[in-house]
């Protein structure tokens, strides 16, 4: 079966509409056809600053959402970063073998970087790609599963596989950016032409999976929608309604013009009535389930111990490849 790998950072306390219909949605449905491996990305975690109670909190919690959306670990194998030491390992090897201009070029770094102030942006926040592309190519992935967002970086990440391979010999897979058009780019409720972000929206923008649901249907309540009264989708003069339809067809199955012909002739407000009682539906169940997971946090770690064995397994065999082709002795 094709290898499939994807991560998220434990950055927030809860994920949200963007992570759940650009990314972790499309995990489940791809542990039937694929040997999945996910993570929690820790180690990304702390390259713009962090607390570490918090830290730790929120990799749990980002543990139990995956585990309440529908990753089995039995089918699945769930771990977190930190607790794989191949992944720095790997890195730095491909620090090395990446061009500092090449690196330089990535724009989300320079959107990061810039808002916190190019003197204060860690070197972890450069390197930050580099580590991603080790994520996926230690477990010579097929796929990676992630929105749109993400697609630089999985075009370094087949650079560096690609001169890896031609320098020291084939040892990597090829990975292909798997990103479902439709949910690329979920967009902030407040500001329409930006992406929802955990760090770059203000709260009315962004759509948290564990939020109070009267919160949630208040904020799409006051989404900012378009000129005109008439619904239709077009994402470039109508940015806000269309992101609206997007999320409606998305959580519902129905088509964009399946919705459109059934909102001719009503107006914005009967759309976001309906909308917010879509999205409180499909969510609260995971958020009860979420809360079942947090409420043994040791069993929640056991778990994540054996996913990081399982991957531990894949993973030690490729920097074993690695180190050797690139020249470190081995252990005698
Ligand atoms: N708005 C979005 N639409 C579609 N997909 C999205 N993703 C994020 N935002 C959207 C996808 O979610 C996955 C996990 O994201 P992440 O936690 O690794 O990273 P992120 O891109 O840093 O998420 P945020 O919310 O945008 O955080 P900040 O503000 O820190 O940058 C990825 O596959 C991502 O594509």
């Amino acid at each position: 079966r094709p290898r499939v790998l994807s991560g998220i950072q434990p950055t927030a306390d809860s994920f949200h509409l963007g992570n759940y219909l650009g990314a972790v949605r499309n995990w489940v449905a791809l542990q039937d056809s694929h040997d999945a491996f996910y993570c929690v990305v820790d180690l990304h975690a702390i390259t713009a600053g962090h607390e570490p109670k918090v830290l730790r909190q929120r990799t749990r919690v980002s543990a139990a959402q995956l585990l309440a959306i529908g990753i089995d670990p039995e089918r699945s194998t769930l771990f977190v970063q930190s607790q794989v030491p191949e992944h720095p390992q790997l890195a730095w090897v491909l620090n090395c073998i990446t061009g500092f201009g090449e690196a330089s070029r990535m724009t989300q770094f320079k959107d990061k970087s810039a808002k916190q102030g190019a003197e204060r942006a860690s070197v972890g926040l450069f390197t930050y790609p580099v580590l991603q592309a080790a994520d996926i190519l230690l477990y010579q992935a097929d796929a990676v599963p992630v929105g749109e967002d993400q697609r630089q970086h999985l075009e370094l990440t087949r650079d560096l596989a690609q001169r890896f391979n031609t320098t020291f010999g084939k040892t990597f897979a090829m990975p292909e950016p798997y990103i479902i058009k439709d949910t690329a780019k979920i967009t902030d409720l407040q500001d329409p032409t930006a992406k929802m972000s955990k760090s770059a929206s203000s709260p009315n923008g962004l759509i948290e999976l564990l939020e109070e649901p009267a919160r949630i249907a208040k904020k799409i309540r006051s989404a900012v929608t378009d000129t005109g009264r008439e619904i239709v989708y077009d994402p470039e003069t109508k940015p806000g309604v269309s992101n609206l339809l997007t999320i409606y067809s998305a959580l519902t199955g129905r088509s964009i013009d399946d919705l459109v012909l059934a909102y001719a002739g009503k107006g914005y407000g009967d759309l976001k009535k309906d909308l917010a009682e879509v999205v409180v539906e499909v969510i609260r169940p995971i958020q009860e389930r979420t809360r079942m997971y947090l409420e043994d946090p040791a069993q929640l770690d056991k778990l994540l111990a054996i996913g990081a064995e399982k991957a531990r397994a894949v993973s030690s065999a490729t920097l074993r490849r690695v180190y050797d082709r690139i020249g470190f002795l081995a252990p005698a």
